[in-house]
């Protein structure tokens, strides 16, 4: 691994912490092992444990209607793997990237890969872009891509998810994610029929180009920036043409892509039940597609959608595989900081689900003893794992408090030095 962050610093900020951690961690232990829970079992399962951080989720995010430039942004996919690589070294739980395409645009993918593995990082799934035009593109999506009624437009959206696919392959990818921004503003504007199908013509040229051991993840979302009409806007739509294109296809859950208070954890468990999870974009949500940080404003949904998916894993649910990803924009925050206290929310409540006696709730189900169900359910969720997550960073090199560590370091402030400050506020997700 590349020394991103200075591994003495590392160490002598864990040792400082070193008594107080013994103390606490020895606390939980004990208190673990009167509930018949094996605290080191847990620390190897958080060791094990990974989500993907999205490469774009690594420059200073915006809205539709500012953007705010931070200090140090990554100025290219380089400046992006290298900030990535800091999150991994601290927190030891990204082992890989995301990319996105044409942002993260190279001239060689291979040695791209190179370059990431010697930050310790890998590949996962690649995401198209056809939401937005650019500068050397024929055609125009302002009127949609997949799901055009034109042909010639459908073709060149086709042409450029199968260079996502080429690209994959390249990196070791295990799935192309496909998220579309197609639909109407306007009653009428298209038909609402015609357009799922002529999105499912598409996909099926994009599908028929895939290798046989790459995912084709389908990622629904209900508005924004069509806002009358969406064609994917669900996981039923999503599960149609996953279902329709092949085995390869599957559907993927960005947490803020539904309505408000819709249950996410029953779609997990119906996606689930019917083997086509592809897998998440975490994030937390207020209002909409908010793409806030991970369990910063309702843990316990955060919790309940981990724990269907540890529930899954549990009792080897048939074709079980998810790929987990964060899915950010950070406007106010450094997104480095942001990405690991959110990379560290997702390990938790994989731990809290972790904790939950699966026995004693099923049987506490089966005799209809609804109070003992939900609260064999909940003291998972009310269990501080904090010194089970230090311990697995800490095992592996990370840092006991990451974020205490990056602004010890002096990171942004070292970058700063050499990416120059982008001036001007524009609109737009990155
Ligand atoms: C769409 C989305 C999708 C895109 C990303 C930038 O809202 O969630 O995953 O690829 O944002
Ligand atoms: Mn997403
Ligand atoms: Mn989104």
């Amino acid at each position: 691994m590349g020394m991103l962050i200075s591994e003495d610093l590392i160490g002598s900020l864990n040792e400082t912490a070193r008594a107080a951690h013994e103390d606490e961690f020895g606390a939980l232990g004990r208190k673990l092992e009167r509930r018949g829970v094996d605290i080191e079992a847990l620390v190897k399962r958080a060791m094990a444990w990974s989500v993907a951080v999205p490469t774009w989720g690594v420059g200073t995010g915006g809205t539709r209607f500012a953007r705010f430039p931070g200090k140090g942004e990554p100025r290219n996919i380089h400046d992006k793997l290298a900030d990535c690589g800091v999150i991994q070294q601290l927190t030891r739980g990204t082992r890989t990237v995301s990319p996105h395409i044409p942002w993260d645009k190279v001239s060689d993918y291979n040695a791209l890969r190179q370059e990431a593995a010697q930050d310790g990082l890998g590949f996962d799934a690649v995401n198209s872009n056809t939401f937005q035009d650019q500068a050397d593109q024929a055609l125009s999506y302002r009127y949609r891509s997949l799901a055009n009624a034109r042909s010639d437009i459908r073709a060149q959206a086709v042409a450029h998810n199968i260079e996502c696919i080429e690209i994959g392959k390249a990196f070791g990818s295990p799935a192309l994610t496909v998220w579309i921004g197609d639909g109407t503003n306007f009653a009428g504007q298209q038909s609402l029929s015609g357009m799922f199908e002529n999105y499912l013509k598409a996909m099926e040229e994009v599908y028929a180009a895939l290798p046989p051991n790459m995912g084709l993840f389908i990622e629904h979302k209900m508005y924004e920036p069509a806002f009358y009409s969406t064609v994917i806007s669900d996981w039923g739509a999503s599960l149609m043409a996953a279902q329709h294109l092949g085995p390869q296809a599957q559907c993927l859950v960005d947490l803020g892509h539904h309505a408000p208070n819709v249950n996410i954890e029953q779609i997990v468990a119906r996606l689930v039940h019917v083997g086509r999870l592809a897998g998440f974009h975490f994030n937390d949500s207020k209002y909409g597609d908010d793409d806030l940080d991970s369990g910063s404003v309702d843990p316990f949904r955060l919790f309940l959608v981990v724990n269907e998916l540890d529930e899954a894993e549990q009792r080897g649910a048939k074709g079980f595989d998810p790929a987990y990803m964060i899915d950010q924009s950070h406007n106010v925050t450094d997104p480095i900081e942001s990405l690991m206290a959110s990379a560290v929310e997702i390990a938790r409540a994989h731990m809290q689900a972790s904790l939950v006696d699966r026995k004693a709730l099923s049987e506490a189900q089966e005799a209809n003893d609804v109070m003992a169900a939900h609260r064999t359910l909940k003291a998972g969720f009310l269990t501080d794992v904090s010194p089970i997550l230090a311990e697995a960073r800490m095992r592996q090199g990370g840092a006991y408090d990451p974020i205490a560590a990056y602004r010890a370091s002096g990171y942004r402030d070292r970058v700063a030095q050499e990416r120059p400050e982008v001036k001007g506020a524009g609109g737009g997700i990155v």
